[in-house]
């Protein structure tokens, strides 16, 4: 057999395996933030402005995503998970009923538009140390600032 006939005759088959494969592993890892037990991973998340970011919670137990409001950069949107205008209104919500809390494999989403950094949290688990940052930078790939 020389060389395209052989191509010809593992091509297809390759291209389905593949395929096969990397669909499995989208379908895992359509998020960009996932939530463990007590943590957020990656901790720090770097996007450029306009990037819609998605947590997944990826455990058992419930969480929130809630931002920081105090210490959102200026100009920016406040967000939380239920969809809340403020951090207390996500905190008493959460306390009254566990609204906005997101439950296994429940997502949520946030387009991140003004540049800075937005530290968010866990409410259930803030004591816990579940926190998050988002970094909103022209330049995502290098850590330095
Ligand atoms: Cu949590």
């Amino acid at each position: 057999m020389d060389r395209r006939a052989f191509l010809r005759a593992v091509g297809p088959t390759t291209a389905v395996g593949l395929a096969g494969c990397i669909g499995g592993r989208s379908a895992n890892t359509d998020y960009d933030v996932g939530m463990g037990a007590k943590v957020f991973r990656p901790q720090e998340l770097r996007v450029e402005p306009g990037t819609t970011v998605t947590w997944l919670n990826t455990s058992k137990q419930g969480h929130t995503v809630t931002a920081y409001e105090d210490t959102l950069p200026e100009g920016a949107d406040f967000f939380a998970s239920g969809g809340f205008e403020s951090e207390q209104a996500a905190r008493d919500a959460w306390g009254n009923s566990s609204d906005g809390t997101l439950f296994e494999g429940q997502s949520f989403e946030h387009t991140f538009e003004v540049r800075g950094e937005y530290p968010y949290f866990c409410i259930p688990h803030e004591r816990g140390g579940m926190v998050g940052t988002v970094v909103v930078t022209d330049d995502p790939e290098t850590t330095e600032e």
